[in-house]
């Protein structure tokens, strides 16, 4: 896929997109990046991108002309794009489903706030979506774009190495991971659970199956609303409410 991003700091994505899994689909060609600096779309001596708010307040927004011809320029050179985000603290929150669906298209542009915010017309004739990736403040979207490349990027065909565990993703079954352990089975006191040193494989299988189900309802309970649960454990989340609601019950009287 083509994956294009307009940003006024070019060299954020310098370092980040030669390692690892997104530096190899890049060599390899299964994500074609191209990164433009927004300055090189101006037209006056200083190459300003930004200037005051009209109606007064603190703080300076990007200015549309540069992002209209950057977008423009993108569009003469690499193709229509199928869609073309705006990065910014408003957007809507960036999940597993929005990086499933990116990874489906052949062609995504992103645009990098900056400053107080981008002027509003970029919103309503440029972008496509606004996408935030979550509810922290940034100094702008360039973190972001970086995000969404790496969540798209591993989704692409061949780029993980193992298709299984790209597949069988936490998030896309809506479960948080169990815990991970390898060698040596007593690291300064602390074993690993007899379970996974026993070779039994449906033991195991149960064990990790209980151990991610008791983490979600611990740490993340509102994902077992959307979570796509087995029998098993549906039977667990029982349990683990039943043992929750007499704990409460005990300590009421
Ligand atoms: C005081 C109002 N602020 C909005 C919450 C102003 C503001 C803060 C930070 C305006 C822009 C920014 C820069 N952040 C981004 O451009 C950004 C972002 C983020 O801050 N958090 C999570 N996702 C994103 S995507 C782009």
């Amino acid at each position: 896929m083509k994956f294009d991003i307009v940003t006024i700091f070019p060299a954020m994505f310098e370092g980040t997109t030669r390692e690892g899994i997104v530096g190899r689909a890049i060599e390899r060609g299964l994500v074609d990046l191209k990164v433009v600096d927004l300055r090189d779309f101006t037209d006056d001596r200083h190459r300003t991108v930004d200037d005051l708010a009209y109606g007064g307040g603190p703080g300076m927004v990007l200015k549309p002309a540069p992002l209209f011809r950057a977008v423009e320029h993108l569009r003469e050179t690499r193709g229509e794009p199928d869609a073309v985000i705006l990065t910014s603290p408003q957007g809507k929150p960036f999940c597993q489903a929005d990086a499933v669906r990116l990874s489906r298209l052949g062609h995504v542009v992103v645009l990098c706030g900056r400053y107080e915010g981008v002027d509003e017309r970029v919103r309503d004739h440029v972008a496509t979506e606004e996408i935030s990736i979550g509810d922290y403040v940034l100094t702008g979207g360039e973190l972001p774009a970086l995000v969404m490349l790496d969540a798209v990027t591993r989704l692409q065909p061949g780029a993980v190495g193992d298709e299984q565990s790209v597949e069988y993703d936490s998030f896309t079954r809506g479960l948080l991971d169990y815990p991970h352990y390898t060698r040596p089975a007593e690291f300064r006191g602390h074993r690993v659970p007899d379970v996974l040193l026993s070779g039994h494989h449906e033991q195991v299988r149960r064990w990790r199956q209980r151990q991610a189900v008791e983490r979600t309802v611990a740490r993340r309970p509102e994902l077992l609303a959307a979570a796509e649960l087995n029998d098993e454990e549906r039977a667990i989340v029982r349990d683990l409410l039943q043992a929750r609601q007499e704990e409460n019950d005990n300590a009421g009287d």
